[in-house]
């Protein structure tokens, strides 16, 4: 993004609703008039309601919703994740991009977004319904130097920082169903696709896939999910923004990957078990071995749910859907 007008939206920003004078901001920035009308211009295009009266000077009234690149990156506070943001008006899997561009070697941090998904996927080939403009559909290449056996703990954490995302960015308070489930009230508003490409002593990269309701009212949903999803749109009854949304996922979820990398897993697990809603009840998970109903004691640092069948004995599920009575 250009460097002044990414500075000008600053300005406008910082003034919100008020007319801010051409020549203060000329003098500030150091353009003439015509560029300042060119950059605004562009700003415009991206979805940015801003007013110009000669006299005054130019005012924003509405920041941009869109998920361009160029109306995401200014208002990024991380460090390094999401500095490379390609989006797509329409993909078969976000999934699918992300794997494409990180075998052309693309860094880690990059991020894909796509504001329709027509082939979305869950885990084991499960579909994703990801309907056009109203959910967040995004996928993060990460290159972590670690062993394969602590990828399922990005998952966990990606239901950590998605749901502290969430909490700040719209103040409706989630809860997570193991493994990869964020739910309100029982229905599922976000899930988690953890990807990997490894070999066993090296993980080459982990493809993060985040899907999230934000704005389809209850008639979006396709019949086979309306009684098990809702969006936050739904959970907070207004609309929410999509966009600081994806601005305070992204920081979040590098605040506490780089929490992880100093410190392990277990502050991330203690986050985990305070906000999760699978353990320390009665639960029935679904394998592809077969049914094991137990107690959901609790997770391992591998991100294993352990549960105590009648017999007393622990059993380590690896994967599995959970459902509770
Ligand atoms: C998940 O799988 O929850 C992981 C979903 C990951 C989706 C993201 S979107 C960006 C990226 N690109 C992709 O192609 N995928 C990732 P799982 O636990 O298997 O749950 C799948 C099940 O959730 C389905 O079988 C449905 O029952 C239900 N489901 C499907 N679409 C849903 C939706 N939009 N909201 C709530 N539930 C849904």
């Amino acid at each position: 993004v250009n460097e002044k007008r990414k500075q000008l939206l600053s300005i406008l920003l910082k003034n919100k609703g008020k007319y801010v004078s051409g020549e203060e901001i000329s003098q500030r920035l150091q353009i003439s008039r015509t560029a300042i009308w060119k950059h605004v211009h562009e700003l415009k295009k991206d979805g940015y309601q801003i007013e110009g009266l000669r006299k005054q000077g130019y005012r924003l009234l509405e920041a941009s919703e869109s998920l361009q690149p160029s109306s995401l990156t200014p208002f990024l506070q991380s460090t390094w994740l999401g500095h490379q943001i390609h989006l797509f008006e329409e993909t078969a899997s976000t999934q699918l991009e992300a794997h494409q561009l990180a075998r052309l070697q693309a860094p880690s941090g990059t991020i894909v977004l796509a504001e329709q998904q027509t082939q979305g996927k869950g885990r084991l080939g499960r579909p994703w319904f990801s309907p056009k403009g109203s959910g967040i559909w995004m996928s993060m290449i990460i290159r972590p130097q670690i062993p394969l056996s602590h990828v399922p703990q990005l998952t966990l954490l990606t239901a950590v920082a998605v749901l502290k995302a969430v909490h700040k960015a719209t103040g409706v308070k989630l809860g997570i169903k193991w493994p990869n489930d964020l739910l309100f009230e029982a229905r599922k508003v976000a899930g988690i696709l953890t990807e990997v490409n490894a070999e066993p002593d090296l993980v080459h990269y982990v493809i993060i896939g985040i899907g999230m309701n934000a704005n389809q009212e209850e008639k979006d949903f396709t019949p086979d999910i309306q009684h098990i999803a809702t969006s936050l749109r739904l959970a907070a009854g207004k609309k929410v923004s999509r966009k600081a949304l994806i601005l305070h996922i992204l920081e979040e979820w590098e605040s506490l990957y780089e929490l992880w990398l100093e410190h392990g897993f277990t502050i991330i697990k203690t986050l985990w078990e305070s906000h999760s809603v699978s353990l320390g009840r009665f639960v029935t998970a679904r394998t592809v071995n077969g049914e094991l109903a137990g107690f959901a004691r609790g997770i391992t640092d591998e991100g294993v749910l352990l549960l105590e069948d009648e017999q007393g004995q622990v059993h380590k599920i690896y994967s599995a859907d959970i459902e509770t009575p």
